[in-house]
This record gives C-alpha cells, structure tokens and sequence, in this order.
C-alpha cells in the first residue's frame, strides 16, 4: 500500500484535537510541576490508559531529571521516541497487509457501525492503485443495505462485487467469492462480514462457520482484521476477545480517527490488545485510509514538523 500517502500529512489535516493538545503541552515553556500534572490528565483523557500513562510520565520525568531539562519543549523528542518504542513493542505494528498468497483473503470483522464497509471500499481502492487486482465480497448478507452499500463502492472504485441475495448464507458467498477470485486470477478477496455484537454468540458462531471456509480454502487468510472505531475508546476492547476467538485476527484497522478526540487510543491498542494497528481510517472518502507508521504517528500526534524537529532530547 505504497501510495496511500504518508500518516504525517495525513494525520496534520484532520482535527484531531487530542493531538493538538498534546502537541501544545509540549510547545516551549518552562518545565513546571503543572506540566506533569496536565500530561497525565491529557494522557489518561485521550484514553492512553492509567498505568500506560504513569509508566510514560515516570520515564519522561528521568529524562528531564538526568538531562537537566528545564523547558517542555526539549522533552518532545523524547516524549516522542517512548511513544514510538511502546508501540514497536507489538510484533507487526505498522506491518503493510500480506498479499503474498494468491488470491489473498482479506476478512474485515467488528460491531456494526465500525466502518468495516468503508474499510473494504477504501482498500479496494488502494490495492488498485498499488496495481492489484481485488474482489468484495459482500459476506453481510443480513441486511440488503449493507450489499447495497458495498455494490456502490464496487462501482465507485471499479472492482467486481460478488454479491447474493439478502439473508442467504454468508459462508457459500464467501467460497463463491473464493472460487471467482481463482477462476478470474484475481489477487485480493476484501471479505465485508456482517457487523455483530461479540455478545450475540449464533452471530459469532456464523462467523467462525466464515473463517472456516476461507481456512480450508485458502489455508488461512492474508489477513484477519478487527476495524475498531477509535471514538469508542478502550469501551471498543471487550469486543477483540470475541471476535480473535471466532476469526484470529492479525491486526487492527483504527477507523474514524479524524473524529475523535482519544488520540491516544493507539497506545492502548498496543498495551492492551497487544494487537498490530496496520491501517487508520482519516475520513469517508477513498483516500481516507493511511497504513500505520508508529514514527510517523507519534510526529504527527505531537505536530513535528519533520525527523529532526524536537531532537532527541
Ligand atoms: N469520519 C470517518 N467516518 C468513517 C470512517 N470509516 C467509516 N466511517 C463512517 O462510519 C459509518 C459506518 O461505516 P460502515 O462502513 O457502514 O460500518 P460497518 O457497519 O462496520 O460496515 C459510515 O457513515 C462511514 O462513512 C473514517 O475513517 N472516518
Ligand atoms: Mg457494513
């Protein structure tokens, strides 16, 4: 997914106001006792997590403490590289999505609303220009809206749909989908599940009946996605132990980060779900889709403005 365009510029042009804040916290004025109190309540507000936002205030203070530092800003660079090295501490974190297998079956999982279907379309469109070939199928089978909604995006980024009727079973489209990926040599088969609750556990049930398919197909997906919509916070966790259950996943898509104001929900990700975020949704359009850069995300969380602003401190 080379040409989505990098995370920095991306992340700058939306309202994050999370980052903003953070950012100004760490705009040159002298290091008071105000400040540490401040960061921990910005930390733990953008859902940072409380242990996760003692343990980086602690460490941050060593630094200041070892190198004398006496105004915020000479902190930046630091505060920056710890934020980069927690989130490194997950294996794949930032991984670009596997496409070795051929075809690739892509599944997209998550409660209704998350963005599954945005994803699906936004991703199309970037394998596309990355100059692969790509098939939706559209496994949400429950509500004819939901195939509605991916045929749309099928016609508005120009890949083939493979679609059946409202509340057929969502495992033979799946196959279906499968065996017209191998029939056309087609490379990508983005799978738009149906959004469920993790509670509802015949919905569960359905989708491992999916993951079962596609295992026996294919031997396992490229890739198993939990899409998480960021404005919900850390209330978005309890689902991921349902869902890595029915489908083991390989990583997070974190939708809606233009929207929310719980920039620090990454961080989160990495210590709680200690699971790889590979792709952030930035918007509606299909555009609106970076691959996850933790260096990339923690300058533009912390607006700087290239690799050497706020040196390492
Ligand atoms: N602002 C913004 N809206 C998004 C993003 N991703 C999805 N949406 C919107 O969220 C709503 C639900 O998305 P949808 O793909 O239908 O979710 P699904 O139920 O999981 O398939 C739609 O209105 C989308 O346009 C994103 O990254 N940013
Ligand atoms: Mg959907």
């Amino acid at each position: 997914m080379g040409l989505l365009g990098n995370f920095f510029s991306k992340i700058k042009n939306v309202a994050n106001k999370w980052s903003q804040e953070v950012s100004n916290l760490f705009s040159d004025s002298p290091l008071t006792d105000g400040f540490w109190d401040e960061l921990e309540e910005l930390l733990i507000a953008g859902d940072v997590g409380i242990d996760t936002s003692e343990a980086l205030i602690k460490d941050l203070r060593q630094v200041a403490i070892d190198k004398r530092i006496a105004h915020t800003g000479e902190l930046k660079g630091a505060f920056a590289d710890m934020l980069t090295a927690r989130l490194e501490t997950v294996e794949g974190m930032g991984r670009p999505l596997d496409t070795s297998a051929s075809p690739s079956v892509i599944m997209l999982v998550g409660v209704n609303g998350s963005g599954k279907t945005t994803t699906a379309g936004k991703l199309a469109a970037a394998f596309l220009k990355d100059g692969k070939s790509v098939i939706l199928a559209a496994a949400d089978t429950y509500r004819a809206a939901a195939i509605e909604q991916l045929k749309a995006w099928g016609e508005r980024v120009g890949v083939r749909v493979v679609a059946s009727s409202h509340g057929s079973d969502s495992a033979a489209l799946v196959f279906d989908s499968i065996q017209a990926a191998r029939a056309s040599r087609t490379d990508i088969v983005i799978v738009d599940t149906a959004g469920r609750l993790h509670t509802k556990s015949n919905l569960m049930d359905e989708l491992a009946k999916v993951r079962r398919i596609v295992d026996r197909e294919v031997g396992t997906p490229a890739e198993s996605l939990l899409v998480l919509d960021s404005v919900m916070g850390q209330n978005g966790f309890a689902q991921a132990g349902a869902f890595n259950k029915a489908s083991p996943l390989s990583g997070v898509i974190l939708t809606k980060f233009d929207n929310t104001a719980k920039g620090g929900i990454a961080i989160s990700i990495a210590d709680k779900l200690k699971l790889p975020i590979r792709c952030v949704g930035l918007g509606e359009g299909e555009d609106d889709l970076a691959p996850f850069s933790p260096a990339e995300f923690t300058r533009g969380l912390l607006g700087m403005e290239d690799a050497n602003d706020g040196a390492k401190a």
